[in-house]
């Protein structure tokens, strides 16, 4: 362990803890890891991006994004499991010198805090919107054929909420920004959900492809095929293999920011639903790591 008394990976924090960690690790490893805030939640807390590499100049930029969603718990203490080999597991140096991560292990803190301490099953931010509701779903709130389809601006209660207008949260704004300031550089997004073991492709809106599917399928499949035999990701868009939504992350970083291997992540089988024992994360992580790091390899060898 790399902190006595603190084992970020057997339980789940609460966002102050994991603020903490990363805040040890860059004390710990100040010439691979730096720890930002680009932007403030609505109730005001620090939106934090961990940034790991030793790239000395122009690597492609991998940016990981987890928590959109507060009840999706294993999304984030993941992102930080994947912070934690990053930094401290020296044989993928090779992930560390040629890439430039960009982390942002939670986008929703005030969510996720409501999730522990209030109310589990809650998804959306936070916000206050019409009808005394609360909170907008930011996987329906980016400027991307918003509220066409999986969200109705008519219901702010309802779970999956757009938001009255694209890029009302400052959350999803903090995060567009922050990637306008990356400057075309990145070349890979990830946002990690839970649950179903899904590997999704863009586009969420609609059942039609990008011209290039083929290369974001193929790369898909080799990270599919690194989990276990009991394990098996699907693959494919949302409306393929769940349902279509207009305003997603995926959709708008490709669409939008041009990132080019833009994908969405549901991690674990839906045994668990959303609430996965504390005891099952160490079983779990390992897994997403060593695909993660097959996501890595063919940015590198692109
Ligand atoms: N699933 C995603 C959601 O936002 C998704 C699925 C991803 C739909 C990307 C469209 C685009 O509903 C969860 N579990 O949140
Ligand atoms: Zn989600």
């Amino acid at each position: 362990r790399s902190e006595p008394g603190m084992s970020p990976f057997d339980q789940y924090l609460d966002y102050q803890q994991m603020c903490n960690y990363t805040q040890s690790l860059q004390e710990k490893y100040p010439g691979i890891i730096n720890v930002s805030s680009f932007g403030k939640s609505y109730e005001g807390r620090d939106l934090q991006v961990v940034r790991v590499t030793r790239c000395k100049n122009h690597c492609p930029v991998m940016l990981i994004e987890a928590g959109t969603h507060a009840r999706e718990w294993i999304g984030p203490a993941t992102a930080l499991y994947i912070i934690h080999q990053l930094v401290e597991n020296n044989t993928n140096n090779n992930l560390v010198n040629g890439l430039d991560w960009r982390i942002i292990f939670l986008l929703n803190p005030d969510g996720y805090e409501y999730s522990r301490n209030h109310d589990h099953v809650w998804r959306k931010t936070r916000s206050k919107q019409e009808n005394g509701c609360f909170g907008v779903d930011g996987n329906r709130n980016y400027d991307i054929h918003w509220a066409e389809v999986g969200a109705v601006t008519t219901k702010p209660c309802s779970s999956t909420y757009p938001g009255h207008e694209p890029f009302s949260e400052n959350e999803t704004r903090a995060l567009k920004n922050y990637v306008l300031g990356l400057k075309g550089k990145a070349k890979f997004y990830l946002s990690l959900h839970s649950y179903g073991n899904y590997i999704l492709l863009p586009w969420g809106y609609t059942s039609e492809k990008p011209d290039d599917i083929e290369l974001l399928k193929d790369l898909a499949e080799i990270v599919g095929d690194s989990f276990s035999k009991n394990n098996t990701y699907f693959i494919g868009s949302p409306p393929e293999l769940l349902y279509a939504a207009g305003g997603s992350s995926q959709d708008y970083m490709k669409a939008v920011l041009d990132i080019k291997y833009s994908f969405t992540m549901e991690l674990t089988k839906t045994e668990w639903g959303f609430f996965i024992p504390s005891t099952h994360i160490l079983s779990i992580m390992p897994e997403v790591y060593i695909a993660i790091s097959e996501f890595a390899k063919g940015m590198l060898n692109t």
